[in-house]
Protein backbone atom coordinates (compact mmCIF):
# COMPACT_ATOMS: atom_id res chain seq x y z
CA UNK A 1 0.00 0.00 0.00
CA UNK A 2 2.24 2.83 -1.07
CA UNK A 3 0.13 6.03 -1.44
CA UNK A 4 2.63 8.16 -2.83
CA UNK A 5 2.90 8.16 -7.25
CA UNK A 6 6.15 7.03 -8.42
CA UNK A 7 8.09 9.32 -10.17
CA UNK A 8 10.89 8.58 -12.07
CA UNK A 9 14.12 9.61 -10.44
CA UNK A 10 15.32 10.09 -6.88
CA UNK A 11 18.73 12.03 -6.45
CA UNK A 12 21.04 9.62 -3.97
CA UNK A 13 24.56 10.16 -2.66
CA UNK A 14 25.10 12.54 -5.90
CA UNK A 15 22.94 10.56 -8.70
CA UNK A 16 19.92 10.59 -9.97
CA UNK A 17 18.82 6.51 -9.66
CA UNK A 18 15.43 5.35 -10.61
CA UNK A 19 12.34 5.69 -8.22
CA UNK A 20 12.47 2.01 -7.01
CA UNK A 21 16.17 2.14 -6.72
CA UNK A 22 16.70 4.50 -3.73
CA UNK A 23 16.78 2.14 -0.86
CA UNK A 24 18.63 2.30 2.29
CA UNK A 25 19.66 -0.87 4.06
CA UNK A 26 17.44 -1.92 7.79
CA UNK A 27 20.48 -0.82 10.02
CA UNK A 28 20.24 2.49 8.44
CA UNK A 29 21.72 4.31 11.93
CA UNK A 30 18.94 7.37 11.20
CA UNK A 31 16.37 4.67 11.31
CA UNK A 32 16.78 3.88 14.71
CA UNK A 33 18.14 7.28 16.48
CA UNK A 34 16.24 9.64 14.34
CA UNK A 35 19.61 11.14 13.02
CA UNK A 36 18.12 12.73 10.02
CA UNK A 37 17.62 16.76 8.68
CA UNK A 38 15.51 17.15 6.10
CA UNK A 39 13.77 20.07 4.11
CA UNK A 40 10.09 20.20 2.42
CA UNK A 41 10.20 22.81 -0.31
CA UNK A 42 7.81 23.28 -3.08
CA UNK A 43 7.58 23.62 -7.20
CA UNK A 44 4.81 25.21 -8.94
CA UNK A 45 4.04 25.76 -12.52
CA UNK A 46 4.48 29.67 -14.01
CA UNK A 47 4.22 30.94 -17.05
CA UNK A 48 7.94 30.10 -17.93
CA UNK A 49 8.32 26.67 -16.50
CA UNK A 50 8.22 24.70 -13.32
CA UNK A 51 9.98 27.16 -10.64
CA UNK A 52 11.44 26.11 -7.13
CA UNK A 53 10.04 28.65 -4.73
CA UNK A 54 12.54 29.83 -2.19
CA UNK A 55 15.03 27.18 -2.70
CA UNK A 56 18.01 29.13 -1.43
CA UNK A 57 15.95 29.62 1.77
CA UNK A 58 15.48 26.19 2.35
CA UNK A 59 19.40 25.23 1.54
CA UNK A 60 20.20 27.85 4.01
CA UNK A 61 17.83 26.10 6.90
CA UNK A 62 19.16 22.64 5.46
CA UNK A 63 22.77 23.67 6.22
CA UNK A 64 21.90 25.09 9.49
CA UNK A 65 19.81 22.39 10.58
CA UNK A 66 23.27 20.04 9.66
CA UNK A 67 25.39 22.23 11.72
CA UNK A 68 23.48 22.18 14.80
CA UNK A 69 23.39 18.53 14.45
CA UNK A 70 27.35 18.29 13.86
CA UNK A 71 26.50 16.12 10.42
CA UNK A 72 28.94 16.98 7.90
CA UNK A 73 27.48 16.96 4.83
CA UNK A 74 29.20 15.49 1.72
CA UNK A 75 27.74 17.74 -0.59
CA UNK A 76 27.85 21.79 -0.79
CA UNK A 77 24.70 24.33 -0.44
CA UNK A 78 25.07 24.75 -4.02
CA UNK A 79 25.59 21.11 -5.54
CA UNK A 80 22.16 20.39 -2.94
CA UNK A 81 20.46 23.24 -4.96
CA UNK A 82 21.77 22.00 -8.18
CA UNK A 83 20.34 18.48 -7.26
CA UNK A 84 16.70 19.94 -6.17
CA UNK A 85 16.56 21.66 -9.91
CA UNK A 86 17.96 18.32 -11.66
CA UNK A 87 15.17 16.39 -9.77
CA UNK A 88 12.71 18.47 -11.00
CA UNK A 89 13.42 18.69 -14.47
CA UNK A 90 14.40 15.06 -14.77
CA UNK A 91 11.13 13.65 -13.38
CA UNK A 92 9.15 16.36 -16.05
CA UNK A 93 6.55 16.70 -13.38
CA UNK A 94 5.75 20.98 -12.60
CA UNK A 95 3.85 20.86 -9.81
CA UNK A 96 5.91 19.03 -6.62
CA UNK A 97 7.04 18.68 -2.98
CA UNK A 98 10.81 18.37 -2.49
CA UNK A 99 12.01 16.68 -0.04
CA UNK A 100 16.49 16.96 0.69
CA UNK A 101 17.22 14.76 3.78
CA UNK A 102 20.78 13.99 5.25
CA UNK A 103 21.00 11.66 7.41
CA UNK A 104 23.10 9.36 9.40
CA UNK A 105 23.80 5.82 7.23
CA UNK A 106 24.67 2.18 7.34
CA UNK A 107 27.73 2.26 9.38
CA UNK A 108 27.73 1.09 13.01
CA UNK A 109 24.77 1.17 15.32
CA UNK A 110 25.23 2.83 19.21
CA UNK A 111 24.01 6.57 19.89
CA UNK A 112 27.31 8.31 18.11
CA UNK A 113 25.99 8.96 14.68
CA UNK A 114 29.38 10.38 13.61
CA UNK A 115 30.59 7.03 13.52
CA UNK A 116 28.33 6.30 10.51
CA UNK A 117 28.13 7.41 6.90
CA UNK A 118 26.19 10.47 6.25
CA UNK A 119 23.98 10.40 3.28
CA UNK A 120 22.55 12.92 1.42
CA UNK A 121 18.99 12.41 -0.99
CA UNK A 122 16.12 14.37 -2.48
CA UNK A 123 12.85 12.60 -3.13
CA UNK A 124 10.04 14.48 -5.31
CA UNK A 125 6.43 14.21 -4.92
CA UNK A 126 3.16 15.32 -5.94
CA UNK A 127 1.18 16.56 -2.88
CA UNK A 128 -1.55 18.11 -2.84
CA UNK A 129 -3.45 20.35 0.01
CA UNK A 130 -1.91 19.43 3.66
CA UNK A 131 -5.08 20.18 5.24
CA UNK A 132 -7.38 19.30 2.47
CA UNK A 133 -8.58 21.43 -0.56
CA UNK A 134 -11.57 22.14 1.43
CA UNK A 135 -9.68 23.41 4.20
CA UNK A 136 -7.86 25.89 2.43
CA UNK A 137 -11.28 27.38 1.30
CA UNK A 138 -13.14 26.90 4.40
CA UNK A 139 -10.64 26.28 7.23
CA UNK A 140 -10.00 23.32 9.48
CA UNK A 141 -10.63 22.46 13.18
CA UNK A 142 -8.08 22.07 15.28
CA UNK A 143 -7.36 21.35 18.98
CA UNK A 144 -4.97 22.53 21.57
CA UNK A 145 -2.85 19.10 21.89
CA UNK A 146 -2.08 17.63 25.50
CA UNK A 147 1.23 17.09 23.93
CA UNK A 148 4.17 19.60 24.69
CA UNK A 149 6.30 20.95 21.54
CA UNK A 150 9.67 20.09 22.78
CA UNK A 151 11.66 21.99 24.47
CA UNK A 152 14.61 23.85 22.66
CA UNK A 153 16.79 22.72 25.89
CA UNK A 154 16.08 19.05 24.38
CA UNK A 155 15.44 18.98 20.81
CA UNK A 156 16.40 22.06 19.13
CA UNK A 157 13.43 23.17 17.25
CA UNK A 158 15.10 25.53 14.74
CA UNK A 159 16.84 22.62 13.48
CA UNK A 160 14.43 20.28 11.00
CA UNK A 161 15.56 17.42 12.32
CA UNK A 162 13.67 13.57 12.02
CA UNK A 163 13.20 13.45 16.10
CA UNK A 164 11.46 16.46 16.05
CA UNK A 165 8.44 14.44 14.16
CA UNK A 166 8.20 11.95 16.85
CA UNK A 167 6.75 15.11 19.04
CA UNK A 168 4.79 16.10 16.06
CA UNK A 169 2.82 12.71 15.29
CA UNK A 170 1.90 12.48 19.07
CA UNK A 171 -0.16 15.62 18.94
CA UNK A 172 -1.03 14.76 14.82
CA UNK A 173 -2.71 11.36 15.89
CA UNK A 174 -4.22 12.76 18.94
CA UNK A 175 -5.86 15.58 17.01
CA UNK A 176 -7.17 12.95 14.14
CA UNK A 177 -8.23 10.38 16.53
CA UNK A 178 -10.49 13.33 18.47
CA UNK A 179 -12.12 13.88 14.78
CA UNK A 180 -9.84 16.96 14.64
CA UNK A 181 -8.01 17.91 11.33
CA UNK A 182 -4.86 19.52 13.25
CA UNK A 183 -3.14 19.83 16.08
CA UNK A 184 -2.41 23.31 18.11
CA UNK A 185 1.11 22.87 20.37
CA UNK A 186 1.85 25.07 23.70
CA UNK A 187 5.30 25.50 24.59
CA UNK A 188 6.47 24.24 28.14
CA UNK A 189 5.57 27.84 29.26
CA UNK A 190 2.23 27.35 27.91
CA UNK A 191 2.15 30.07 25.37
CA UNK A 192 1.28 29.02 21.75
CA UNK A 193 3.77 27.42 19.47
CA UNK A 194 3.33 25.89 16.44
CA UNK A 195 1.55 23.30 14.53
CA UNK A 196 2.84 19.52 14.19
CA UNK A 197 3.85 20.70 10.81
CA UNK A 198 2.81 24.27 10.56
CA UNK A 199 3.43 27.75 11.62
CA UNK A 200 0.11 29.54 13.51
CA UNK A 201 -0.90 33.23 12.73
CA UNK A 202 -3.40 34.89 14.45
CA UNK A 203 -5.47 38.19 13.50
CA UNK A 204 -6.90 40.77 16.13
CA UNK A 205 -8.48 43.91 15.56
CA UNK A 206 -6.56 44.16 12.14
CA UNK A 207 -3.43 43.38 13.52
CA UNK A 208 -1.43 40.16 12.47
CA UNK A 209 0.70 38.52 14.88
CA UNK A 210 2.98 35.30 15.20
CA UNK A 211 4.69 33.55 18.15
CA UNK A 212 8.68 35.06 18.13
CA UNK A 213 11.38 32.02 17.01
CA UNK A 214 11.88 32.16 21.13
CA UNK A 215 8.73 30.36 21.52
CA UNK A 216 10.15 27.44 20.62
CA UNK A 217 9.34 26.93 16.52
CA UNK A 218 10.76 26.34 13.49
CA UNK A 219 11.12 29.49 12.00
CA UNK A 220 9.14 28.70 8.52
CA UNK A 221 9.94 29.96 5.21
CA UNK A 222 6.37 30.27 4.48
CA UNK A 223 6.24 32.23 8.16
CA UNK A 224 8.86 34.58 6.68
CA UNK A 225 7.02 34.70 3.13
CA UNK A 226 4.05 36.00 4.97
CA UNK A 227 5.53 38.19 7.07
CA UNK A 228 7.05 39.97 4.24
CA UNK A 229 3.67 40.11 2.50
CA UNK A 230 2.40 42.62 5.52
CA UNK A 231 4.27 45.80 4.97
CA UNK A 232 2.86 45.97 0.99
CA UNK A 233 -0.98 44.98 2.24
CA UNK A 234 -0.35 47.91 4.69
CA UNK A 235 -1.10 45.20 7.72
CA UNK A 236 0.34 45.90 11.45
CA UNK A 237 2.43 43.02 12.01
CA UNK A 238 4.04 41.87 15.95
CA UNK A 239 6.04 38.76 16.69
CA UNK A 240 4.23 38.18 20.01
CA UNK A 241 3.66 35.28 22.29
CA UNK A 242 0.07 34.52 22.77
CA UNK A 243 -1.80 32.32 24.98
CA UNK A 244 -4.58 29.46 24.58
CA UNK A 245 -7.72 31.82 24.68
CA UNK A 246 -6.13 34.55 22.40
CA UNK A 247 -6.91 31.42 20.23
CA UNK A 248 -10.19 31.23 20.99
CA UNK A 249 -10.95 35.33 20.84
CA UNK A 250 -9.10 35.62 17.22
CA UNK A 251 -10.94 37.55 14.68
CA UNK A 252 -8.93 35.12 12.07
CA UNK A 253 -6.25 31.88 12.42
CA UNK A 254 -4.27 30.31 10.21
CA UNK A 255 -1.47 27.76 9.80
CA UNK A 256 1.39 28.59 7.25
CA UNK A 257 4.21 26.00 5.77
CA UNK A 258 5.19 24.57 2.45
CA UNK A 259 2.94 21.70 2.56
CA UNK A 260 0.21 23.38 4.09
CA UNK A 261 0.22 26.62 2.24
CA UNK A 262 -1.80 29.45 4.53
CA UNK A 263 -4.65 27.33 5.45
CA UNK A 264 -7.46 28.90 7.49
CA UNK A 265 -8.43 27.49 11.40
CA UNK A 266 -12.41 27.75 11.58
CA UNK A 267 -12.59 26.35 15.21
CA UNK A 268 -10.18 25.53 18.01
CA UNK A 269 -11.91 22.98 20.22
CA UNK A 270 -15.58 23.12 19.41
CA UNK A 271 -14.74 27.31 19.87
CA UNK A 272 -15.92 29.18 16.34
CA UNK A 273 -13.20 31.38 14.98
CA UNK A 274 -14.30 35.27 14.44
CA UNK A 275 -17.18 35.13 11.61
CA UNK A 276 -16.09 32.46 9.87
CA UNK A 277 -15.26 34.84 7.30
CA UNK A 278 -10.87 35.23 6.18
CA UNK A 279 -10.41 38.42 4.76
CA UNK A 280 -6.68 39.07 5.86
CA UNK A 281 -6.21 35.04 5.66
CA UNK A 282 -7.82 35.61 1.91
CA UNK A 283 -5.48 38.68 0.91
CA UNK A 284 -2.10 36.67 1.80
CA UNK A 285 -3.48 33.58 -0.10
CA UNK A 286 -3.88 35.40 -2.97
CA UNK A 287 -0.60 36.93 -2.89
CA UNK A 288 0.62 33.69 -2.23
CA UNK A 289 -0.48 32.13 -4.80
CA UNK A 290 0.77 35.48 -7.02
CA UNK A 291 4.02 34.71 -6.17
CA UNK A 292 4.68 31.34 -6.45
CA UNK A 293 3.12 30.96 -9.83
CA UNK A 294 5.51 33.83 -11.41
CA UNK A 295 2.50 36.01 -11.61
CA UNK A 296 4.00 38.89 -8.96
CA UNK A 297 7.09 40.51 -10.11
CA UNK A 298 7.53 41.97 -6.85
CA UNK A 299 9.05 38.31 -6.06
CA UNK A 300 11.05 37.10 -8.66
CA UNK A 301 13.89 36.75 -6.85
CA UNK A 302 12.30 34.24 -4.47
CA UNK A 303 12.17 31.95 -7.86
CA UNK A 304 14.61 29.23 -9.52
CA UNK A 305 13.60 28.23 -13.17
CA UNK A 306 14.01 25.22 -14.49
CA UNK A 307 14.38 25.23 -17.21
N1 LIG B 1 6.72 24.17 11.89
C1 LIG B 1 6.98 22.85 11.71
C2 LIG B 1 7.11 22.00 12.89
C3 LIG B 1 7.13 22.35 10.42
O1 LIG B 1 7.40 21.07 10.24
C4 LIG B 1 6.97 23.21 9.30
C5 LIG B 1 7.10 22.68 7.91
C6 LIG B 1 6.70 24.57 9.53
C7 LIG B 1 6.59 25.01 10.84
C8 LIG B 1 6.59 25.56 8.40
O2 LIG B 1 7.84 25.78 7.80
P1 LIG B 1 7.99 26.20 6.28
O3 LIG B 1 7.62 25.03 5.44
O4 LIG B 1 9.42 26.58 6.14
O5 LIG B 1 7.07 27.35 6.06
N2 LIG B 1 6.69 21.34 7.73
C9 LIG B 1 7.10 20.63 6.55
C10 LIG B 1 6.88 19.14 6.65
C11 LIG B 1 5.50 18.65 6.74
C12 LIG B 1 5.45 17.14 6.70
O6 LIG B 1 4.44 16.61 7.17
O7 LIG B 1 6.36 16.46 6.18
C13 LIG B 1 6.53 21.27 5.30
O8 LIG B 1 5.55 21.99 5.33
O9 LIG B 1 7.14 21.06 4.25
Amino acid sequence: MVGIRALKKIWMDGQLVDWGEAKVHVLTHALHYGYSIFEGIRAHDTPRGPAIFRLKEHIDRFMNSAKVYRMKLPFSAEEIERACVDLVRANGVPAVYLRPIGFSGYGEMGLDPTKSPVQVAVAAWEWGAYLGAAGVETGVRATVSSWVRMDSRSLPPQAKCGANYANSALAKMEATIGGYDEAILLNSSGMVAEGPGENIFRVKNGVVSTPPASSGILRGITRDTVIQFLAPEHVPFQRTDFTREDLFTADELFYTGTAAGITPIREVDGRAIGTGKYPIVQRLQRRYEDAIHGRDPAYAAWLTYVT
